[in-house]
């Protein structure tokens, strides 16, 4: 079984991931080593410098991934921000930046990105995203962060009351774990 570290201090993101590459025989090892999020425009930005910066700290392959809520409502805000912005207003701060906003007008999308890394090899990047809507009340205690707020199209449930395997089914970190397995199949 291969192994590959995962770089994150989130659990919920780590369930996630170890459930869908245990399927495909890859075991993921958490490392709670810390990394810089720069301030940047792009998901993309910060797990770019996350990669070169994990890159000198580690021996073998690992993998990073940052994610965020985009509310369209709010101009993309938390975005890149919103692990800040959950630990200092959570889900309710959340639903009340919306209060009154009509449902047509809280479509949200959640962006992430996987980064595959190894040392003195140039790192590889994997996209997901899920458009959805952020409801009008907490909904469910499954998953973390912002799914009791967000609801994906396609269901009338948020995340939070899904369990793992129907998140992924979903989810920006399901989609983009996907192209992830399909590059680490192709090793
Ligand atoms: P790392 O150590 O992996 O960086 P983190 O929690 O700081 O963990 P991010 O920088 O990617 O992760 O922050 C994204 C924040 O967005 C995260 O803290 C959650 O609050 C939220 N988030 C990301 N993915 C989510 C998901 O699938 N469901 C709910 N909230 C999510």
């Amino acid at each position: 079984m291969k192994t590959i570290y995962f770089v994150t201090s989130n659990r919920g993101k780590l369930k996630e991931t170890k459930t869908r590459l245990s399927e495909v025989g890859v075991n993921v090892v958490q490392k709670n080593l810390g990394y810089p999020e720069i301030q940047a425009d792009t998901l993309q930005d910060v797990a770019s410098f996350g990669v070169k910066h994990i890159q000198k700290r580690i021996d073998g392959p690992f993998i990073l991934e940052d994610a965020g809520l985009f509310i369209e409502h709010l101009n993309g805000f938390p975005g890149v921000y919103s692990a800040y912005v959950f630990y200092s207003i959570g889900c309710s701060g959340i639903l009340r930046l919306l209060d009154g906003v009509d449902a047509d007008n809280r479509k949200a999308c959640f962006r992430s990105v996987f980064a595959y890394g190894e040392p003195n090899k140039k790192p590889r990047f994997f996209v997901g995203e899920c458009h959805g809507k952020i409801s009008t009340q907490e909904l469910g205690n499954q998953g973390f962060g912002y799914d009791p707020v967000f609801v994906p199209n396609g269901d009338a449930r948020a995340f939070a009351q899904m369990d793992t395997k129907e998140k992924n089914s979903f989810s920006h970190r399901g989609k983009s774990l996907e192209k992830l397995v399909e590059f680490l199949k192709g090793m």
